[in-house]
């Protein structure tokens, strides 16, 4: 597989921007930092093909995910100050969360669960869309369907954590929140940008927007009169950049720089992450892979290769692997029940019998 990986990376002319620069010193970050993270994106990528294959054979309703935003997701989620309340980061996700949550320590039996609807998904009880997860002892905020809602949630967040920060610290807590390129047409976006950037209020609060240039089958161009979305954070003075998304490393190290800037200053700070849409919306618009998108992962891959990080036999092998996870995961939830009648009102805030989310 990687033999073919890297045959197409060299053949493609739209690849050799980003990858394979000879001496590669990968912006000096560590080797085991480099391989866990080429781990996570494939265990995530893994995990995203077969919730597809899953929707494909009838095992469920509906698939919406994140491949093509593994290089960005993953890094957030190994940065994220994980933990429950004010002390520890809040993460306000939106449903192309996958890498981020792998990142974080998710299963993919958690996932697969979700996406079957089984009763034993922790997240929604087998009620709720794929990749919409709530894992309240993490602080990661229930991932809603309806665009942009979390931005404004975040800067709430934000605001409780502000009161348990400590002048010039620099593990103060702070919140992420994530969304699409289109979603920023709502309000709910501009009074993110407001709320979080007040003078003399300023919130703790990464905003990020990740853009794949598409809402659904609208493209970016002809809906924005901004040249970059970014650009209307730095209107709120808010530090403000446009990153490749697509590169793992490029968001490493803008995400750390930018988190350790917020803890540090109690203020925000927004990135727009440009990156790929591989397997177009949803399966509501088929799920197919999409042969014009730039491949994050399998560039990255053969970047580790050529600097001698990994070895074709060991990609192999974690692929494999990984496969191997989901094939056992997908038995495993296969056999479970789908939630009853009975527990219609759990995870909800209206008549529940465990309501975890009074301490969220
Ligand atoms: C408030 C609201 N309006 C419309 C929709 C329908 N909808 C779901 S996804 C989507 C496209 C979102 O595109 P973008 O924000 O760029 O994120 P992407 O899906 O491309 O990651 C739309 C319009 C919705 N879920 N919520």
């Amino acid at each position: 597989m990687a033999k073919a990986i890297k045959k197409k990376i060299v053949s493609k002319k739209s690849d050799s921007k980003l990858t394979v620069k000879s001496k590669d010193n990968f912006g000096g970050l560590d080797k085991n930092l480099l391989l866990t993270m080429h781990q996570h994106m494939v265990k995530t990528r893994v995990l995203e093909e077969r919730l597809i294959k899953i929707y494909r054979a009838g095992e469920s309703f509906f698939w919406i995910g994140g491949p093509g935003e593994e290089a960005w997701g993953v890094p957030v989620g190994m940065l994220v100050n994980k933990g429950r309340g004010p002390k520890f980061d809040y993460v306000h996700l939106h449903y192309r969360c996958s890498p981020t949550l792998v990142a974080m320590g998710v299963s993919m039996l958690d996932s697969i669960r979700l996406m079957m609807n089984r009763s034993t998904d922790t997240s929604t009880g087998g009620r709720n869309f794929s990749n919409h997860f709530s894992i309240p002892e993490w602080n990661v905020a229930p991932v809603t369907s309806p665009l942009e809602v979390q931005y404004p949630m975040a800067c709430g967040t934000a605001h409780a954590q502000k009161r348990h920060h400590t002048k010039n610290y620099k593990n103060n807590p702070i919140s992420v929140v994530t969304g699409g390129d289109a979603g920023t047409a709502e309000g709910d976006f501009a009074s993110a940008l407001i709320l979080a950037s007040r003078r003399g209020q300023e919130l703790p609060v990464l905003l990020t927007v990740q853009n794949n240039k598409w809402g659904i089958s609208t493209s970016y161009e002809g809906q924005h009169g901004e040249n970059f979305i970014a650009d209307r954070a730095r209107a709120f003075n808010i530090k403000s950049q446009v990153i490749n998304g697509n590169d793992p490393v490029e968001t490493y190290l803008a995400v750390k720089e930018n988190m350790d800037y917020i803890r540090l200053t109690g203020k925000p700070a927004f990135i727009e992450a440009m990156v790929s849409r591989l397997y177009g919306h949803s399966s509501a618009s088929g799920a197919n892979a999409d042969p014009n998108e730039l491949d994050p992962l399998k560039t990255f891959e053969a970047r580790l290769l050529k600097a001698g990080l990994i070895t074709e036999k060991d990609s192999e092998k974690i692929w494999a692997e990984f496969e191997a996870e989901g094939v056992r995961a997908t038995e495993i939830a296969r056999a479970e029940p789908q939630p009853t009648v009975d527990s219609i009102w759990n995870n909800t805030f209206v008549g529940s019998e465990n309501a975890d989310w009074r301490n969220f």
